[in-house]
């Protein structure tokens, strides 16, 4: 039932959806949940009531924008008439509703505004049977944190009523300004903000030398929002090659492809990259433009090396020449990372999976470049991970060093030794069985710390809890951990950012001072055979073998 209240605005009543609780990154959910009637509508709802206990909206900018991917434009349309209902003084909306997310992160931060609204499933598949999601950004450009994402998650649990406007679709093909009531509507340039930031970061007359001088790359937008933004940066600005930006043009299916950038899934660069003529560098950026994948010619450059090399190189881009103030890591992550910080003397903080985490370091200034293992990596110039950021640290190592990839990971290896580092996604788990497995293996963690696993004795084995040093907030079941004498660990958790079933990640590491090029697989076979035991995966789900390895 709707009702015209005086002021003209619409009030729909409604009733809660128990399974609106957002995940590691947002509200990730089947596009057909999505659209039916009031899902979306509940949700933005409920963020905006709890952003409006925080502020009056009509001093209040919200950026709004998305991926892409199917049905973006009709619930950014949606979202705009809920947003003038709600009071905002400004709603700021990206042409053709494309953003990525490191790029709502910039504008945020740039126009000041309380945060922004990101339509994405990130890597997911998109299209009316595959993905959708929402995840709200706040004030500092970052991921909404734990505590406030609870209280979305609380206030959709008692949402009675949704506000809206009447209001024909505002045409989003051109930069416009409108004003409806109280509140102004812009339409803006995605490209402008976080291109002069990422100019502020890097010397692209360097990088601009190096296309120059006939360095070749091939760079998978997959279908999704980098593409534009990949062919300004890479072909206008720098001068590489024009058709360096393949699959450039961003596509609501993403053309059927899984916008995930990994060797599975990027699998066409990957054999471009092993071919006989390849070129010198390869990257692809997933859906949304916050994860990257790098390549070099027959070299893949695992997240946790490409973490670590970004960090030891650091010095030579612009933003970092001055050092940098600590680094940070998800859990899971390679312990590549804590190397190279202890080299240079500066703190690295442990945090768990999810950007949102990151956010409180970099704000307070004690960390400057982050990363996971999830092939995000960042830095304070934002609150998000940021795929064309990290190939741009990529291209400038390269232009400084003039290193390829494989040459600057064996440089790499033989300073630190090297972390053989895999993840094993069980996917399509049953959500129950899956959560029941490892429950099992949290309550056998007492008699796990007397235990030997791959010949190493077990030093510690927990389930990860963490404490904000700047907040004091607390995270609890961060994943479990079986941490080896030698350096070795197993981690198990369960995704957050799925739309159906479970899925069970299993990450190895084995770490090794003389280790060097090569397979990680024949390293980390003990380590997987004790943690397929460890979790009865062929006795509880009948799975011999991962789904996905990356
Ligand atoms: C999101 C988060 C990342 C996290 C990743 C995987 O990335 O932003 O911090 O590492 O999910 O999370 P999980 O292991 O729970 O699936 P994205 O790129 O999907 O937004």
């Amino acid at each position: 039932m709707t009702a015209t209240l005086a002021n003209g605005i619409l009030e729909t009543a409604t009733t809660p959806f128990p399974d609106q609780r957002p995940g590691t990154s947002g509200l990730r959910r089947k596009t057909r949940a999505f659209m039916q009637p009031r899902y979306l509508e509940n949700f933005v709802q409920a963020v905006f009531d709890v952003a409006a206990a925080d502020a009056p909206l009509a001093r209040e900018t919200l950026v709004l924008g998305g991926d892409g991917r199917y049905f973006n434009v009709p619930a950014i349309q949606t979202i705009i008439r809920m947003a003038i209902a709600n009071g905002f003084g400004r709603i700021l909306v990206a042409r053709d509703g494309l953003l990525s997310t490191p790029a709502m992160s910039a504008v945020i931060r740039t126009r000041m505004a309380l945060g922004g609204l990101m339509l994405s499933a990130s890597h997911n598949p998109g299209g009316i049977d595959a993905d959708f999601g929402v995840k709200f950004n706040v004030r500092n450009g970052g991921p909404a944190p734990e505590e406030v994402t609870e209280r979305i998650y609380r206030r959709t649990l008692e949402i009675d009523r949704f506000r809206s406007v009447r209001l024909a679709d505002l045409d989003l093909g051109r930069e416009s300004d409108h004003q409806v009531g109280a509140t102004r509507v812009s339409v803006f340039d995605p490209l402008a903000d976080y291109v002069a930031l990422l100019e502020r970061l890097f010397d692209f007359g360097a990088l601009r030398a190096l296309f120059r001088g006939g360095f070749r790359m091939c760079f998978d937008a997959m279908h999704a929002v980098t593409g534009p933004c990949a062919v300004h940066i890479l072909e206008e600005r720098l001068g590489a090659a024009a058709g360096t930006v393949v699959r450039a043009q961003p596509l609501p299916d993403f053309g059927g492809g899984h916008p995930d950038p990994n060797l599975v899934h990027a699998h066409a660069l990957v054999e471009r990259m092993n071919a006989a003529d390849a070129p010198d560098f390869g990257a692809a950026c997933d859906g949304d433009g916050d994860r990257n994948l790098i390549l070099g010619r027959g070299c893949f450059v695992s997240p946790g090396d490409s973490l670590a090399l970004i960090v030891e190189h650091a010095r030579r881009i612009p933003a970092y020449r001055d050092g940098l103030a600590g680094v940070a890591r998800s859990m899971p992550t390679s312990t590549a990372l804590d190397r190279v910080a202890a080299s240079l003397g500066i703190a690295c903080y442990e945090t768990p999976t999810g950007w949102k985490y990151f956010g409180d370091l970099l704000d307070a200034g004690l960390c400057s470049i982050c990363g996971e293992e999830s092939f995000g990596t960042g830095s304070d110039h934002l609150r998000e991970k940021d795929g064309l950021w990290a190939v741009l640290c990529w291209l400038s190592i390269i232009a400084a060093t003039g290193m390829t990839p494989a040459r600057a990971l064996d440089a790499h290896w033989r300073a630190f030794g090297r972390s053989y580092y895999q993840r094993h996604d069980f996917e399509d788990l049953d959500a129950a069985a899956a959560a029941e497995a490892v429950d099992a293996l949290r309550q056998r963690l007492p008699a796990l710390a007397a235990a030997r696993f791959a010949g190493e004795a077990v030093v510690l084995a927990d389930d990860f809890a963490y404490r904000s040093p700047v907040t004091g907030a607390t995270s609890e079941h961060g994943g479990i951990r079986i941490v080896l004498a030698d350096g070795s660990r197993m981690v198990f958790r369960l995704s957050g950012t799925g739309t159906a079933g479970a899925t069970l990640r299993v990450y190895l590491e084995r770490y090794r001072r003389d280790g060097a090029a090569g397979d990680p697989e024949p390293h980390l076979a003990p380590l997987l055979e004790a943690a397929h035991a460890l979790l009865q995966l062929r006795e509880r789900f009948g799975r011999e073998r991962a789904t996905v390895i990356t």
